[in-house]
């Protein structure tokens, strides 16, 4: 009885082998097989499909670049994993597993941001405890120092202001390379007026931000962070922003008064406060949006895929 059963078992087998052919030889009188140009050409497209829109197939990102075909933007970074991989030219040594920030620097002064200064904002986001899909930590951080000498206007105001050339918008429009490749804008210059109060020496509104520069590395770069904290989207409505009601030690941040210009660094949410503005940058900042985007809309500082 044994034996019987298994030559019943190895039929069954055999018919289960069978079906399939005889599915196969169902299409090849449709004259749809499998060594055919059309399934040839099905395979292709399959391989080209971008299933997340982000200029990226389905097959290269699993492939190639480890990236989520089913994610435009892996890492979170608001730019997409194509432009992070094709657009050398709009965002050099972008990383589609790794956070990147983008912010271009133009001054109305002979100088700008000096390489002490740069490094150090460099060095603070390399340093940021936030963690990326590579399993690295930290936020590329790229200044990119671009025109000196801009013509002004006397003071420049960070809201919009009558007249040409005083005020962070005139500047943006009129100077700025970057901003549809989602940079954001800082403004050296001599003077600045907040609220049209000309006693402060920074500003900063969503996405961009003007700032007067002093020779001293750590407090230019101090008030680079702070400012830059407010394009980012940190509003001073939030408890403890451009106040000094906390000592350092209760709200340990760059954003407290009693930070600026002795720390370069946001809180992490150790402190009483207890806001972690680092996973606020992370997965909440308010980014310039990118029109550059990699499906194909910025051709010409994009290379194929
Ligand atoms: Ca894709
Ligand atoms: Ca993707
Ligand atoms: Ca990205
Ligand atoms: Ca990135």
């Amino acid at each position: 009885m044994l034996h019987v059963g298994a030559v019943v078992l190895v039929t069954l087998l055999l018919a289960g082998v069978v079906l399939p052919a005889a599915g196969t030889a169902a299409q090849d009188t449709s004259g749809g097989g499998a060594d055919s140009p059309n399934a040839r050409q099905a395979q292709t497209d399959a391989n080209a499909t971008d299933t997340d829109g982000d200029g990226l197939s389905d097959s290269r990102e699993r492939s190639v670049y480890g990236t989520d075909p089913t994610d435009a933007d892996t890492d979170g970074d608001g730019y997409p994993d194509g432009m992070e991989v094709r657009c050398e030219q709009a965002v050099p040594g972008a990383d589609p597993l790794r956070a990147d920030i983008y912010v271009e620097v133009d001054s109305t002064q002979s100088a700008t941001l000096s390489d002490s200064v740069r490094t150090s904002v460099i060095d603070t986001f390399d340093s940021a405890p936030v963690s990326n899909p590579d399993g690295s930590s930290g936020i590329d951080f790229h200044l990119v120092r671009d025109e000196i000498n801009l013509s002004v206007n006397g003071t420049v105001y960070s809201k919009p202001h009558a007249g040409p050339g005083n005020d962070i918008y005139d500047f943006r429009a009129n100077h700025s390379e970057h901003r549809s490749d989602g940079y954001y804008y800082v403004l050296v210059t001599e003077n600045v007026a907040y609220n049209g109060e000309e006693y402060f020496v920074g500003a900063g509104r969503p996405q961009v931000a003007a700032m007067e520069r002093f020779d001293s590395t750590r407090i230019t770069a101090s008030l680079f962070m702070h400012e830059f904290g407010h394009a980012m989207g940190f509003g001073a409505h939030r408890d403890g922003i451009d106040e000094k009601r906390y000592s350092r030690a209760e709200y340990d941040s760059v954003m407290n008064y009693n930070g600026l210009y002795k720390q370069l660094t946001y809180s992490n949410g150790t402190d009483s406060v207890g806001r972690n503005e680092w996973q606020f940058v992370a997965e909440n900042r308010t980014q310039p949006e990118v029109q550059c985007a990699a499906n194909g809309t910025c051709t010409d500082r994009c290379s194929k895929d």
